[in-house]
Parts: C-alpha cells; structure tokens; sequence
C-alpha cells in the first residue's frame, strides 16, 4: 500500500480508525465474506484496539435482544458514550428478516454519528461467524467506539463461542423460560455474568427469576467472586434498564483486575480456532489432490484405514515446507540422503560438525561393502559420508578412479517395484531389475549412471 497524503488514497485501516462510518461498513463488509483483505485490515488496525468495553447479549429468539439494546444506546449515549452494534443470528441462514427487525428495533439511532449499528449475515458455519463477528467489534473498537454491544440468538452451547467475545455476556430471559433455564443449565452459568428477566410486564417474571436464583444457589461463589445478579426488564418502556446499566457498570468495576486474563483468555481460543481452520484450509489447498480427501473417508468407511494414519499422513505432509510440499514427479520420489566418498573421515567432519554445526549419527558398517557410513541428517533427508573399511571396497576403488565427492544419491519412493517396472519402460537402464534387500529391512535398487547422467541412483523403499 502506498502512503501518499492524498485524502483519496487514504488507507481503508486508516479511515477505519478515523471512525468514518462508510469506511467502517465497508471493512466488516471485508470481513464477512472472509476476505484477505478483511484479514489484512485486523492486522492493520490490532495494535490500536482493546479501548472498547465488549457487552455480549444472548438470548432465544424474540426474548427482546433488540428493544433492550435500542435502550442500552440510549442510556449510553445520555452518559456520552459512543457506541457500535453487530447484530447476529446464526440460526436463521437468511437473516433478512433479522437484519430488517434489528433496523427497525434501533432505528431511533440510525442519524446518530456516535452510533454505528451492524447486521451480521450468516455464511457458512458457526465457527465462521465468531470469528467475523469477533472480527467486526474489532473494528468498531478501532473506530473508536467506548462500547460495541453484541445481540446474538441463543443460549446453546454454541452460542458460547460467539459470546466468548465480549467482555460481559449478559442472557436475557424471558417469563416461563423456566424450563429453558434448566435445560441449558450449564451452559448459562458458564456464559452469564448478569441474567435479564425481560418482558418483566408479563407473566410469570418473577418465577423465571427465582428458578435462576435456584440455579445461582448451587454455587457459593467464594472468594470475592462474581456473582450474576438478575435485573428484571421492560425494554419496550425501558422499565429496569438503568438498573441493567448500573449492573454492567458494577461488573466492570468489579473484574476491572482480571479483565486483561479474559481478554487473554479469548485470545488463546481465537488464536487456536484461527490456527485450525487455516490449517485445514491449507491442507484442503495445498496439500491434497482433488479428491483425495473424499478417497480418505471412503477408505476410512471400508476400514482399509484409520482417522489417526490418515491424520498422521496429512500432518507429515504438511509440514514438508513453507511454501508447502513440493511436487514430487508420478514416482512421489523424496530426497532420501546424498552419499559422499571421502577419503579423510577427520577431515570430513571437522568440515560438516564442525564448519556447517551439524551432527553425526553413530558410524554403521556395512561389512558386505566394506564399508563404514555416517550419516548426518538435514531436515527430510541426509548426508552419508562413505569411508572404505579395506583396501577392496567399492569406496577403495570409486576414490581411487575419481577422487572423494559426490558418489550416489538415494531417492526415496513409496512403491520400488512399480518405480523399477516404470523405469524399465521408459528405457532407463538399471543395476537392478529387481529391488534387494538394503539396511533396516529397506528394499533397494540401483539406476546406472549412464543413465542418469553421470550420477549413480539409489531408489530405496522403507
Ligand atoms: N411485552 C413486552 N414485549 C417486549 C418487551 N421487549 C421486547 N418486546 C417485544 O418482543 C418482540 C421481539 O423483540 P426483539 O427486540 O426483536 O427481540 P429479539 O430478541 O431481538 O429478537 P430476535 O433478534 O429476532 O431474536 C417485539 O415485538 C418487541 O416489541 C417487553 O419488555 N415487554
Ligand atoms: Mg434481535
């Protein structure tokens, strides 16, 4: 990106964290659609976040998520503080509906600059759709807003994910979700740092209030922790909501310590979660063929493999390389190790220990070749250093007619009989027509230097 002072060539980063709202749009717009260019943009703008105080509100569909927030802007905005909003619904694939409900619900806000209120569209899985939604109150917190306030439907398990982005996660009830609140137990109490009973106009508020209170009774929250109050609400006449605010506000004063743990501790998730699916995007990209996968789970299905060996595979493919695994010709040959002649061991090593800093293996003889190899590994392959044991080695003879270096290279190869059958086909000509038995229970075979052009190939099989 160029930085030419030209207020049209102005950075989409930089009009982000100058809080113009257009600029704003347009990046979790980026974000959304899991762009590299919404990528680039939270690298871009990180470092000039975390001012934000992050609200979470959950809660089932039509528990009030929306009114409720219309109130929080407004109270918020009396006490001076800007504000940004994203919106979720994972549970609908179309949030239309949602998004049109949500413009509605806050549309008091709408011609307010201090206010910026987003819908977030669901692509994909949910796992996506934290991460975005992460993502978007990230750059409402570099635009400079105090609170970005995120409504998300649910109170699932996999609600927790998304939730697990803010600061405080506030779960809205609504009278006779009684039943709702002893099922997801657990759940709630994992998420909820305060319960709002909404709609508290209705019904039956305050037995949905006491059934949390009896969940809330089975802890004794000790040691000066946190214990969730429960703040009865009407959003639609805002009736408790200054008393929702008073008990955010006593929350943040109250974790104001540990803050920086949580936020840590979301970061650890983030960063895991990020790791996972860039890792199995990159697998699915470059590391295998086009359906291979689905070949994978078929063998999978027919038990002719496991998950872990699959998994194994992929993983050892994987980490072949930055730039991932190299293409490897229809034999899927690896460099396996280069085999020098050296006709002064001591010299040799002080060369390779000592000069390149690397380390020798223990010596193995090889008694039939008279012959004793070191060998030196170098990341996916090695270096053998080949010293004759008698004067009638073909070590002995090979630096008697050329002198020490390069004597073979091995490749190494899945399958030698199919390598040494398509070799033979294509008029290679080869020492060994048929693989022999090589050290550690390989199988190798020879291709003849005048074939390969003056080098002599080891194909080995492990
Ligand atoms: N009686 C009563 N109705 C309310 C209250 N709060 C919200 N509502 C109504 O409940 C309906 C749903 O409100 P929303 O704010 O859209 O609820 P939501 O949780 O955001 O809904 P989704 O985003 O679709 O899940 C609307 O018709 C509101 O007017 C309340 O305190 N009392
Ligand atoms: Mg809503």
């Amino acid at each position: 990106m160029t930085d030419s002072p030209t207020p049209a060539r102005v950075s989409l980063s930089e009009r982000v964290l100058e809080g113009d709202p257009r600029a704003v749009a347009r990046a979790i717009s980026l974000i959304e659609d899991e762009s590299p260019q919404g990528a680039e943009l939270v690298r871009q703008v990180f470092g000039r976040t975390g001012r934000a105080y992050l609200i979470g509100i959950t809660g089932a569909p039509g528990a009030g998520k929306s009114t409720l927030v219309d109130r929080l802007i407004a109270e918020l905005r009396r006490a001076g503080k800007s504000v940004g909003v994203v919106a979720v619904d994972p549970t609908s694939p179309f949030t239309g509906g949602a998004i049109l409900g949500d413009r509605v619900r806050m549309q008091s806000h709408v011609a307010d600059a201090g206010v910026f209120i987003r819908s977030m569209a669901t692509r994909g899985n949910l796992g996506g759709l934290a991460r975005s939604t992460s993502d978007a109150a990230l750059v409402l917190d570099a635009a400079g807003k105090d609170i970005v306030l995120i409504e998300t439907v649910g109170v699932g398990q996999d609600e927790i994910d998304i939730v697990r982005t803010a600061d405080i996660s506030i779960v809205t009830l609504v009278p006779g979700a009684g039943d709702e609140v002893q099922a997801l137990k657990a759940g709630i109490m994992e998420i909820a740092d305060i319960f709002v009973v909404n709609k508290a106009d209705r019904e039956g508020a305050d037995r949905t209030a006491a059934s949390v209170e009896a969940l809330l009774s089975l802890d004794s929250f000790a040691d000066g922790r946190w214990r969730p109050p429960i703040v009865k609400t009407e959003a639609t006449t805002g009736k408790g909501v200054p008393e929702l605010v008073a008990a955010i506000e006593r929350f943040q004063a109250h974790t104001a310590a540990s803050l920086g743990d949580r936020r840590r501790a979301r970061a650890e998730f983030r960063v895991k979660e990020l790791l996972a699916h860039r890792f199995v995007q990159h697998v699915g990209d470059n590391v295998l063929a086009a359906g291979e996968f689905e070949g994978m789970l078929d063998r999978i299905a027919a038990r002719e493999t496991d998950p872990y060996t699959v998994v194994d595979d992929i993983l050892r493919r994987s980490v072949a390389g930055p730039e991932g695994p190299a293409p490897r010709g229809i034999l899927n040959a690896r460099m396996d190790h280069v085999g020098i002649a050296v006709s002064n061991l001591g010299d040799a090593l002080s060369f390779y220990t000592d000069a390149l800093g690397l380390k020798v293996e223990t010596p193995e003889e090889v008694p039939s070749q008279r012959v004793r190899a070191h060998f030196i590994p170098l990341g996916d392959s090695a270096i053998e250093l080949l010293e004759a044991t008698s004067a009638d080695s073909p070590i002995a003879r090979y630096l008697a007619k050329r002198g020490p270096g390069l004597h073979h290279i091995t490749l190494r190869v899945d399958d030698i009989a199919a390598a040494l059958a398509h070799l033979k086909a294509k008029g290679v000509r080869l020492i060994d027509a048929t693989p022999r038995e090589g050290a550690h229970g390989s199988l190798v075979a020879f291709i003849h230097p005048s074939s390969a052009h003056g080098v002599l190939v080891e194909l080995k099989q492990t």
